[in-house]
């Protein structure tokens, strides 16, 4: 009788702290794009293979489109803890260390394989610095070839002067700059209605954004120049991934490197698409004139320099890795 009674508020107390160890959490994360684009599917598929690999007791809510936080406030909305994780574009933040745009330097990575290796040799260093700020890089997923959107041909810079166009980040604002173009920063959920009120008449982004922006009612011509291509990022609130069990950490990095792989091959898919529906639409798909590509290398050589100048020896570091 003595033991049964020492005995059971042990085995409740053991009932109790497994209940809770293993209690369902339900994290959000949101994202700047809609349901239906493929960074957006990736992430749910990232979630599903979190849920099927806690058993249930991770389930990751992902809120696109910028319905939760504005693609702009997402990496503060992880950094301060208001949401667990979140899916942003980190060269928007280039602002804050030119290392977070190595991605959008132009001309230097416009292939898959140049994305992937340049983010590898940008990684370790990337990661601290998102360290530092209390965040835990989980996995990221490069946009196809970013292009140009205009409603008329545009066969030289000088064509480009006075248009109206939407930036999204620094290198985008730097490049509408120097052809003579006005940026307006705008989030990726506004360019149509954007478009529809004459606030721009010009697009630097992917076919796949101009697909998912119906960018056909307004803009007639894309230019593929192939400028860059830009990562989203998959992030953590460090907070939160501290406090995971080694065994879900696990869980979630090996989810990461399929994500990695898979979004890869989701990007080409979609880039495709995209490119067959802005041909459908009634879209020129064109290659850009050998005098508007010079002097697009030209501006881009420029952009460059000026990256390196800012992001000093770590930047130089991340350059040379990637070439060697
Ligand atoms: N689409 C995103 C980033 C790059 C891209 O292709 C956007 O335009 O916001």
């Amino acid at each position: 009788m003595k033991l049964y009674q020492s005995l059971m508020p042990a085995a409740l107390l053991l009932a109790a702290s497994t209940s809770l160890s293993s209690a369902a959490e339900t994290w959000d994360m949101p994202t700047a794009y809609p349901a239906s684009n493929f960074q957006t599917v990736n992430a749910q598929d990232f979630s599903k293979c979190v849920a099927t690999g806690t058993n249930g007791d991770i389930s990751i809510v992902v809120h696109p489109n910028g319905s939760l936080f504005k693609g702009n406030d997402i990496k503060r909305a992880v950094q301060t803890g208001q949401t667990q994780m979140g899916e942003r574009l980190l060269s928007a933040h280039e602002n804050e260390n030119a290392l977070f745009g190595t991605d959008s330097i132009p001309f230097i990575a416009t292939s898959y394989d140049d994305s992937v290796k340049l983010y590898h040799a940008a990684k370790p260093e990337m990661s601290k610095l998102l360290e530092e700020q209390g965040i835990k890089l989980v996995y990221s997923v490069p946009w196809p070839p970013q292009g140009l959107f205009f409603n008329k041909d545009v066969n030289s810079v000088a064509d480009m002067g006075g248009v109206k166009v939407r930036s999204y980040n620094k290198a985008t604002a730097r490049l509408a700059e120097l052809t003579g173009m006005v940026p307006i920063s705008i989030e990726a959920a506004e360019i149509s209605q954007a478009m529809a009120a004459g606030v721009i008449n010009s697009l630097i982004t992917s076919a796949v954004t101009g697909q998912d922006s119906k960018v056909w009612e307004q803009l007639t011509h894309f230019y593929v120049v192939q400028a860059w291509m830009p990562r989203n990022a998959v992030i953590i609130n460090k907070t939160v991934w501290d406090g995971l069990s080694p065994d879900k950490q696990k869980v979630i990095d090996d989810c990461a490197v399929a994500a990695e792989a898979a979004g890869i091959e989701k990007s080409k898919a979609a880039n495709d698409a995209a490119v067959a529906a802005l041909k459908s639409n009634g879209m020129k798909v064109l290659d850009p004139s050998s005098k508007l590509a010079g002097e697009l290398d030209d501006i881009g050589a420029k952009m460059a320099a000026e990256w390196v100048a800012k992001a000093g020896d770590p930047g130089a570091a991340v350059l040379k890795d990637f070439k060697k």
